[in-house]
């Protein structure tokens, strides 16, 4: 395998901290060992996360086609437009991102607080539009992508996620190359790892590089989507464009892309009651904050698993957090009391 031949444009610290999780751990029975990799706090880039690692080895090539502005997309509360956003006023680019109608949740200042504000902040220029959720190529995007150019501009498009971009696999193939790193430091290894999977790219990334290792089996993705089919298959897409580029060797079988979708109810972008108090939990036991739309649902389906005794006795589980949590602010009734 071979990730160090493409060109990668620092947005990160460096590698990210695995943290033991003793009281997570121990309100779930204490049998089962949980650590987390904080992806959540990877940059100083309005708050970081997971878009950061991939959008790491796309900037080389958005400078490159000499564009001036990145054009991207996503839900109102997007952490990628936002990530997207950082990015171009960190480089010196424009950036225009669309914000689709992707969550059927009502707050009024959904669209003011949080990731759309942040969003802002940096200079994007943040239009909505009505359109719902689809993690797809999408028309918003490319009109977007035609305003740029009618203006005289030079657009570089970012798909959701970044996922279904030629190097979006990328960044995650990285992690899974850290976390073998910081194995060897700690004198122990990881049995499973706990992702959350929407547009697919960070999990298919994690697939190739753990695949590189023989347990990308090992990577449990729970799907935020709703949308199983779609997101598995865009995993599956992603997994093989990676693995080719990186010269893996070999084709990834389909029982190596586990995704479960159990967690993902009642909607995209909406969180159950068990999210809710998933996320309540490891903010009481870790002062670990997750967010209603994605880690809390990851959280949520990894505590449900350590609790059915889906892990055997004595298994570390390491939780991947991607960020996230500017959303909370658009979810603030759900936590009035806590
Ligand atoms: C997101 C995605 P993937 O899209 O790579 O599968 O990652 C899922 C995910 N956790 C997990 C957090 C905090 C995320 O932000 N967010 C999207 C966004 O627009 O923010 C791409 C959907």
């Amino acid at each position: 395998m071979n990730l160090e031949k493409f060109e990668r444009y620092p947005l990160t610290f460096g590698p990210t901290p695995i943290e033991h999780l003793p009281r997570l751990s121990d309100a779930l029975g204490g049998k089962v060992q949980i650590y987390a990799k904080r992806e959540d706090c990877n940059s100083g880039l309005a708050f970081g996360g997971n878009k950061l690692r991939k959008l790491e080895y796309i900037v080389p090539d958005a400078i490159a086609s000499g564009a001036d502005t990145l054009v991207s997309i996503g839900g109102v509360q997007s952490n990628h437009t936002r990530m997207v956003a950082a990015t171009a006023a960190k480089i010196g680019m424009k950036c225009v991102v669309v914000q689709e109608k992707w969550v059927p949740h009502y707050d009024a200042v959904y669209d003011r607080v949080g990731n759309i504000l942040l969003t802002r902040l940096m200079g994007a220029d943040s239009r909505l539009v009505d359109d719902g959720f689809d993690i797809g190529i999408r028309k918003s995007w490319e009109d977007a992508m035609d305003s740029v150019r009618d203006a005289g501009g030079v657009p570089y498009g970012i798909p959701a996620g970044a996922s279904v971009h030629k190097y979006g696999g990328l960044g995650y193939v990285g992690f899974a190359e850290e976390v073998k790193a910081q194995e060897a430091e700690l004198g122990f290894k990881f049995d499973y790892i706990i992702v959350c999977v929407v547009t697919g790219s960070t999990q298919a990334g994690m697939i190739v590089g753990f695949a590189a290792q023989d347990r990308a089996d090992r990577v449990i993705g729970i799907d935020a989507s709703g949308t199983l089919e779609q997101t598995r298959a865009q995993v599956r897409q992603i997994v093989d464009q990676t693995a080719e580029i990186v010269e893996l060797g070999r084709r990834v079988s389909d029982g190596e892309i586990v995704i479960n979708p159990d967690y993902a109810y009642p909607a995209y972008g909406v969180p159950s009651e068990e999210t809710n108090d998933a996320i309540r939990l490891a903010a009481k036991t870790e002062a670990m904050i997750t967010d209603p739309v994605y880690e809390g649902k990851s959280m949520q389906g990894m505590i449900d698993l350590v609790r059915k005794g889906q892990f055997e006795d004595g298994a570390k589980v390491l939780y991947a957090h991607l960020g996230g949590a500017p959303a909370l602010n658009g979810y603030s009734y759900y936590y009035k009391d806590g």
